[in-house]
């Protein structure tokens, strides 16, 4: 299969760390949304990043949904998932939060780098901007209620989209949510980015490798 969009993306992220994880050998193709629009609407008319290429040329968008399938051809029975209602209900909502984020991150980039100085509306990234910063309060407090897991072995759906959100906004929109503010996700995202399958699929430009 073929994971088609830049590491830049959180969505496209979360993805490339979570086929990792769950053993699903892929290849990746660092192509943009806005720069490869051409090439990227020949594979995906609707030129969204995440899109999957399955093996049988079957296309998925939308990061949740990939991650669903991958979740389901996942051997050995691993799973970033838990079974378990409160602690699956937990996970889900901290992933909630960290893909609110994520949207409202990409939204105030898209404002910033996509609209022309005079036809950015404050109100409207001041709305954003205030609803950014409720998923990372909310994101801050449960990581100091209950550290999020954070080894190879024990790192879950969760704790993959609040690091790669966190590392994400922390990128674009530094002076919005400002790092001073998140003890306990600064610390959180240093270890998570300090494993191995975060490390083969950094935030930026770059390609993911399998690692021989
Ligand atoms: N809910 C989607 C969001 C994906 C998304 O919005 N990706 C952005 C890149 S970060 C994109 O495709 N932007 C181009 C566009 O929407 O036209 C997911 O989880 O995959």
């Amino acid at each position: 299969m073929k994971l088609i969009g830049m590491l830049d993306s959180p969505y496209v992220r979360r993805v490339a760390i979570s086929l990792q994880m769950l053993g699903i050998p892929f290849e990746h193709q660092s192509l943009s949304v806005f720069g490869g629009f051409d090439e990227f609407q020949r594979i995906n008319p609707l030129v969204k990043a995440p899109t999957l290429i399955c093996d049988d040329g079957e296309v998925l968008i939308d990061s949740t949904l990939i991650l669903q399938y991958a979740e389901a051809i996942a051997s050995n029975g691993r799973s970033l998932m838990p079974t378990e209602a409160a602690a699956l209900r937990h996970s889900l909502r901290l992933i909630g939060l960290a893909l609110a984020a994520c949207e409202k991150s990409v939204q105030i980039v898209y404002e910033r780098k996509l609209r022309p100085t005079e036809k950015q509306y404050a109100p409207w990234v001041e709305r954003v901007s205030g609803q950014l910063l409720a998923a990372y309060d909310a994101l801050e407090a449960a990581s100091r209620d209950q550290s999020l897991a954070v080894t190879s072995g024990t790192i879950d759906q969760a704790g993959i989209t609040t690091a790669v959100a966190w590392k994400f906004t922390q990128e674009m929109l530094p002076d919005i949510v400002q790092a001073a503010d998140y003890p306990a996700l600064r610390m959180f995202s240093d270890k998570a980015e300090a494993l191995a399958a975060f490390a083969a699929a950094p935030c930026g430009p770059s390609t993911y490798r399998a690692v021989a």
